[in-house]
Parts: C-alpha cells; sequence; structure tokens
C-alpha cells in the first residue's frame, strides 16, 4: 500500500486537505496527516480546526512514497525562490499556482493549466482543481480502474476521469478516449451487434485515439483483436491480440479496418464484436484546451528522492 504524508500547518486551504485525504484513503492509500506546528490542531485558512494524526518530528520516522503538501501561506516561503534565504524548491523548474500567489513566482510560470509536472516538482491551482489531481494521483498508483471507481464513487462525471486516463496514458491532445458502447460497456448486447454497429458509426476513430473496453468482468469476457475473416466467423482460434483484464485499454496504433470480439462462448455470436474504420491523423488538430496535466505526469517511483523536513526521502507534490 503507498504511504503518503500530507503535512498540515495553520493557514492550509481546508479543502484541500481534505480532499486530498478523502480521496486517496477511498483508494487505499495509506494517509498520514501530519501537523507542522507545536499543537497537534491547526487552524485552517478560513477558522476551520483540523486535528492532525501525529506532530511532524513523529511521522519523520516513516519512509514516504509521496507528499503532499496542501495549498496556504505556510509554503510560499518555502517554495518560491524570492526568498533566498529558503530551499527554492521551484528555481529552474514550471509551475503554476493559486492566483494569489503566482506573482511570487520567479520561474517559468504556466498560466491556465490546472496542474503543472517538471520532474519531481508537481503543482496546481487551488481548490478547484484539488479533484482531478487527487484522482490523477490515484491513476499514477493504482491504474485507471481505481481512479474510475473512486471518481464513480464521487459521482464525478467520465469527461473528468477520460481526461486524467488520456493525460496519464500521455496520448497527445488531439487523441480521443472512446468508452465502447458508452454507457452500456462492453457487454453481450440484447439488441445484438447492430448495438455496436451503430455506436461505431456515431463515433470517428483515429490513429491513436484510445478504446476503453468497460463494464465487464475479467475471466467472464474479453476483448481479441482478430482478422476479418475471424470477425465475419466469430472464429476464436487465433486473435492477433487480446486484452483479459477489465477495464481493457487499446491505443488504436494504425489506420484502417479494425476487429474485436470477445472469444468467451456464444459471445460474438450474440453481437459483442465491434468492428471500426481508424483514418490517419492528419487532419488539422483542434484548438488545444486547458489540459489537466501539463505533461504525462512520471512513474512515481521515477521521481527523484528529495530530502525535506529531516531525513524523508520522497517525491513529493505541491497542490
Ligand atoms: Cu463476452
Amino acid at each position: 500500500m503507498p504511504r503518503v504524508l500530507i503535512p498540515i500547518a495553520n493557514g492550509s486551504e481546508e479543502i484541500e486537505i481534505v480532499t486530498i485525504v478523502d480521496i486517496l484513503r477511498r483508494a487505499k492509500v495509506d494517509v498520514v496527516v501530519a501537523s507542522v506546528e507545536k499543537s497537534m490542531k491547526i487552524v485552517a485558512s478560513q477558522g476551520t480546526k483540523i486535528i492532525a494524526e501525529k506532530l511532524i518530528s513523529n511521522a519523520s520516522e516513516e519512509i514516504y512514497d509521496l507528499i503532499i503538501l496542501p495549498g496556504g501561506n505556510l509554503w510560499s516561503d518555502l517554495f518560491f525562490t524570492g526568498s533566498p534565504s529558503k530551499h527554492g524548491l521551484l528555481k529552474e523548474k514550471r509551475a503554476t499556482a493559486h492566483p494569489s500567489v503566482i506573482s511570487k513566482l520567479t520561474n517559468e510560470v504556466v498560466n491556465g493549466t490546472k496542474v503543472v509536472v517538471d520532474g519531481k516538482v508537481i503543482t496546481s491551482r487551488g481548490l478547484a482543481t484539488v479533484t482531478d489531481f487527487a484522482l490523477a494521483i490515484v491513476s499514477k498508483l493504482f491504474g485507471h480502474g481505481r481512479a474510475r471507481s473512486v471518481a464513480e464513487g464521487l459521482v464525478l462525471s467520465t469527461p473528468i476521469v477520460r481526461e486524467i486516463y488520456r493525460l496519464l496514458e500521455g496520448s497527445t491532445a488531439q487523441s480521443t478516449v472512446h468508452d465502447v458502447g458508452d454507457a452500456m460497456g462492453w457487454i453481450v448486447p440484447t439488441g445484438g451487434a447492430t448495438v455496436y454497429s451503430d455506436w461505431a458509426a456515431k463515433n470517428t476513430f483515429k490513429v491513436n485515439d484510445v478504446l476503453v473496453m468497460f463494464n465487464f468482468t475479467s475471466r467472464r469476457h474479453d476483448v481479441a483483436q482478430v482478422t476479418k475473416a475471424a470477425f465475419d466467423a466469430c472464429n476464436i482460434a487465433s486473435p492477433i491480440s487480446k486484452e483479459t483484464n477489465s477495464p481493457a485499454n487499446i491505443t488504436l496504433t494504425s489506420a484502417g479496418e479494425h476487429y474485436y470480439i470477445c472469444t468467451f462462448n456464444g459471445h460474438c455470436a450474440g453481437g459483442q464484436k465491434l468492428a471500426l474504420n481508424v483514418t490517419s491523423d492528419a487532419a488539422t488538430p483542434p484548438p488545444q484546451e486547458p489540459h489537466l496535466l501539463q505533461e504525462t505526469l512520471p512513474s512515481l517511483s521515477a521521481l527523484p528522492c528529495l530530502q525535506l523536513f529531516g531525513h524523508f526521502c520522497s517525491s513529493f507534490v505541491i497542490v
């Protein structure tokens, strides 16, 4: 179980603290909330009193996979190079910040972006972006499936999860994530194979788009790419490739006709089959919307070790 330290202080943003802790715990992250004040109780930015689980001095014996710093006045001095005596951890890093402090950033500022990743530093702008960001961390720690299920538990709309997935996979901004069958998912449709052919007809598919087959149970369904002949005959003997885990994420890497079936007994014949035509990606790209992440979130284990608060050796994140 990944272990995450969340230091809090007087003036920290209460919504950011509670949202991050909530989402990470729903995803089964081991979260430690530690006060950097003399007391376990801190008074957050809007006067809410929050009691930490331990003092930072008592949290420092542990090793953490990640340190997440919720927003608030405390961290400005620590990270912004405007205070030369401090660590200046954002020096020569691209970053974003809450509008109230963004003018203090002396490094390259990326505006209009919710979250910026540059090496070991991940920055975000404040409480409006904190849910997206916490889900992105969950997705990186555990995969898209768990981020999706946590998001569904929060009744967040699918587009947010799609966006997270797209960015974490490092797809280009022009690529689209298609939830195959929309809300129905990947099943033996009651309406027969026309359900999936109708769905495909409503969508356009480009190289680098991603198909997500979801809402199926692993070991009860799968997704096999097959030839046209095998597709037409529902021949499951020698698929080109096969995905057995749900949800299946398939990146469309080549143009042309693509054929997918479920290889479980009778499912293809029952209509669990999808044919689609993928066009090359030469078309003019659409205008780029503000990203959730500026660039792909690096693998957490790949983040360089950082010394902070004594002998912690961790990656860290600033929200
Ligand atoms: Cu099936």
